[in-house]
């Protein structure tokens, strides 16, 4: 660095802004190498760091920007299909992209609008018969623990379901979801089991129970082994930016692979407990009720509770997709909740013949497969399918049966197609 260079201010605010981050990333216990990997994989593509003065201001600018009473960021017809406060990530944007969806084109569920929440005045509750030292943390408190990135999908459990009325001819009760309802994401937080473990966690804790902060409280409870997973997280930052309002700034839990109703937004109270902890969110909300479902023994839930997600797979076209006949590359991704896929095969005739796509790199678990496969067109209609085979011998069915809520659906999808 030339001294000169200080004089061009914007050299000047970045050398500073740089020195101030290093100074107080010290000051947290981060290392100089930890702050630069930031700098590098994440805050020079926004042109921020993972400070607490640096998420605040962006909370600022992503705040200036309301563009609807219900959901903050743009709800533009071009990247989602809205119903209520419900936005449904279009296929077709995610054509040829990157690993990531960003989070301007991330699906949006809310069972209502998103609540605006200081984080100055913020505090998350850990408290509960579980733990023998109830804490309270603010903000900036998780923002100076030390701070895992991982990448993982949020797929909400009613993706997939406008397709049980594709199959049965009956549509199950709830947003009839395509296959837009699922995202992955980095997400960057403080391990739920760190905070537990400071509250004091017993040896006989049972269930975690996170409390959201908007108007429906939503109270989804998860057993203690996934609250004291290595990847279960309290996220304030997503992609490398600070936690959108969307998805639950100031801060959100992770629960892989689990059902998306588990990853609570808005976050503001975590109870520990020694018994099982049942609420509406696992007796009545996510239950598999139907005639091949059978309740579990003894359970207070009106069926199976659901909880972590399947094997699926979508096609990065348009619903319906129109194209031009001739030589195609076709492109989608597939997902499982349990693992990684290791295969996936399309059909163009409806299922009489199967061919191998080829799997592209990464391929991170409870994240998706990015594949494609060369199609040469010839004019028609067509309806295209996609099954993956995860690496639990999982793959996807031809039908799955009916349940009234329509969780879960993880059957192969027809695509509709025509070509001209
Ligand atoms: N507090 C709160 N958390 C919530 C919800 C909600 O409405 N309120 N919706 C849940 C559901 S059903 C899903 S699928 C995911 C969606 O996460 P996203 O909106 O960030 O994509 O958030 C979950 N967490
Ligand atoms: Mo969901």
């Amino acid at each position: 660095m030339n001294r000169k260079d200080l004089l061009h201010e914007q050299v000047y605010d970045r050398v500073r802004q740089d020195e101030f981050i290093m100074r107080q990333a010290k000051a947290l216990g981060v290392s100089r190498r930890r702050v630069l990997q930031l700098l590098t994989a994440a805050g020079a593509a926004v042109g921020t760091t993972l400070t607490p003065t640096a998420l605040r201001r962006q909370h600022q600018v992503a705040n200036a920007q309301t563009t609807s009473n219900d959901i903050v960021k743009s709800t533009s017809p071009e990247f989602f299909y809205q119903t209520g406060s419900n936005l449904e990530m279009r296929w077709e944007t995610m054509y040829n992209r990157g690993y990531l969806v960003p989070n301007e084109l991330f699906f949006v569920r809310n069972n209502n609008p998103t609540p605006r929440l200081d984080p100055a005045a913020w505090r998350v509750k850990i408290e509960g018969s579980g733990v023998s030292r109830p804490q309270s943390f603010s903000y900036d408190d998780l923002l100076s623990m030390p701070s895992v990135s991982v990448i993982r999908a949020i797929e909400c459990a009613g993706n997939g379901r406008s397709f049980y009325e594709t199959a049965y001819g009956r549509q199950a009760s709830g947003t009839q979801w395509k296959l837009g309802g699922i995202g992955v994401a980095e997400w960057t937080g403080v391990p739920l089991r760190e905070v537990i473990e400071r509250a004091g966690v017993k040896s006989t804790a049972q269930d975690v129970l996170a409390e959201s902060l908007d108007q429906k409280k939503v109270a989804r409870p998860i057993p203690i082994e996934k609250a004291m997973a290595e990847d279960t997280l309290l996220v304030y930052a997503m992609n490398g930016a600070i936690l959108p309002a969307d998805h639950g700034f100031p801060i959100r839990l992770l629960t892989p692979g689990w059902v998306g109703i588990a990853n609570v937004k808005w976050v503001g109270r975590i109870e520990v407990s020694e018994s099982p902890i049942y609420t509406v969110w696992n007796t009545e909300k996510y239950i598999l009720i139907g005639e091949d479902y059978e309740p579990e023994p003894g359970s207070p839930a009106l069926g199976q509770i659901v909880t972590t997600q399947n094997v699926k797979s979508a096609f990065e076209l348009q619903w319906d997709a129109e194209l031009s006949a001739g030589k195609h590359l076709l492109r989608g991704r597939s997902w499982s909740g349990q693992g990684k896929n290791t295969r996936v095969e399309v059909s163009f005739d409806q299922g009489k013949t199967w061919q191998l796509a080829r799997l592209r790199e990464p391929n991170y678990s409870q994240a998706w497969v990015r594949w494609d496969i060369d199609w040469q067109a010839r004019p028609g209609s067509y309806r295209l399918q996609a099954r993956a085979t995860d690496d639990q011998g999982q793959t996807q069915p031809d039908q799955v049966p009916f349940n009234q809520k329509g969780y879960l659906y993880w059957g192969v999808v027809s695509h509709p197609i025509s070509v001209s």
